[in-house]
């Protein structure tokens, strides 16, 4: 007797895509954000992030929610491709979840394989990864095998370079009376004792034991770099992250082979392929990816068992709502980034305590989108119908 197949077993495979709504979410900033890329005259201090959202409905009535996001510019052009884009999904099965990544870069295969496009892709297959987690019934995290309820976490929104070292020193103590675990301070700046000073000053002002890191978003040429590593080494950092540009692999290779301590970048590269040349390169100790950037879950994923394999540790940038979830999958003990900024899009909040952020136990992200984040969206779209 020929088995039935799933189709006739009315499995989960009979549902179909029925709905995509897109939404372009322009959220702003309470102050003007200056880091090295602003204080060096390569960028304006920044004063919002454009979020683009994806929100999936089957035709059995399963919804998922994605988003990705742009800073400065791009907002507008990742809503565009993805609404050039969107009516691939439409009738495809939501579990096929590769299939449909691999259709919608090939609809839109002109522009390439990473950047803009692939951030686009990326809202969609964080919300068809949601999808599937809240069909299971399952946090996503434990949709994916987590290996821990919490991670670890550490606060980069206090730590910036418009702000005066004390209003820093402040932010700092705030943090970790919040529950956070650690304290990531921008460096980069035109004069680097000012650097080597301000670190010193929050050093000195909290408990040894916080551990710290360092951000020079790309600011330093090979030379600078080096030096101020070794100054930095008797600091004990966590890591020193993006001292040089995102793309010098040889560089970061240079620094990670002379320090003792880790270098950690990626937060720029917009493709595993990137990624996989930078640690291939040997220039990252600590691999920063970021879903929204690299093409989304399915992508990070992919580059989560590269970075295994290679035993680096990880440490994902921003989008914390995403990426406490792909964490507290991955085996080494990793670090997600703590920014506020994101908390007035959401109805939920994360939970911060004993210098961990805990995974949700809310099927899929555990995230809506508030009534607030309605307010703020600048342009939305639909394609197919409701169900
Ligand atoms: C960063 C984040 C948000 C705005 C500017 C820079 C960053 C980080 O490099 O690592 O958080
Ligand atoms: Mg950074």
């Amino acid at each position: 007797m020929i088995a039935a197949s799933a189709h006739e077993s009315g499995a989960a495979t009979l549902d179909r895509i029925a709905h995509v709504q897109l939404r372009s979410i322009t959220l702003p900033l309470p102050t003007p954000i200056s880091d090295a890329k602003v204080l060096t005259g390569r960028q304006r201090p920044m004063t919002e992030v454009a979020f683009l959202f994806a929100e999936i409905t089957t035709e059995a009535g399963h919804e998922g929610i994605g988003f990705s996001y742009s800073k400065r510019a791009g907002g507008p052009g990742q809503y565009a491709h993805a609404r050039e884009i969107a009516d691939v999904l439409l009738g495809e099965d939501p579990s096929d979840i590769g299939k449909i990544w691999t259709k919608l870069c090939w609809a839109g295969a002109s522009v390439g394989r990473s950047g803009l496009a692939t951030q686009a892709i990326a809202a969609f297959d964080v919300a068809l990864w949601d999808l599937k987690a809240k069909r299971a019934g399952l946090p996503l995290a434990k949709l994916l095998g987590s290996y821990r309820d919490s991670v670890r976490t550490y606060n980069t929104s206090g730590g910036f370079l418009h702000t005066p070292v004390d209003e820093v020193k402040d932010n700092a103590v705030a943090a970790l009376e919040q529950g956070i675990g650690g304290i990531k301070l921008k460096v980069g700046q035109p004069d680097w004792r000012t650097d080597i000073a301000r670190v010193t000053a929050v050093r000195e002002h909290l408990d040894p034991d916080v551990p710290l890191m360092v951000d020079a978003n790309q600011q330093w040429d090979r030379a600078t770099a080096m030096r101020m590593g070794r100054i930095f080494e008797e600091f004990g950092l966590v890591w020193i992250e993006e001292p040089l540009d995102a793309y010098d692999a040889e560089g970061h290779a240079a620094l990670a082979r002379a320090l003792d301590t880790p270098i950690a970048t990626g937060e720029m590269l917009s493709s595993v392929a990137e990624h996989v040349h930078m640690i291939d390169a040997g220039a990252v100790d600590i691999v920063q990816p970021d879903a929204p950037r690299v093409g989304g879950i399915t992508q990070f994923r992919a580059l989560a068992a590269y970075a295994e394999a290679k035993h680096l540790d990880l440490a994902p940038h921003f989008a914390m709502e995403i990426h406490c979830h792909l964490a507290a999958a991955y085996p080494n003990e990793p670090w997600v980034e703590h920014f506020d900024w994101l908390d007035p899009l959401f109805n939920e909040h994360l939970e911060i305590r004993g210098g961990r952020m805990w995974v949700s136990d809310r099927p899929g992200l555990g995230i809506t989108l508030s009534e607030q984040a309605h307010a703020w969206t600048v342009a939305s779209s639909e394609v197919g119908r409701r169900p």
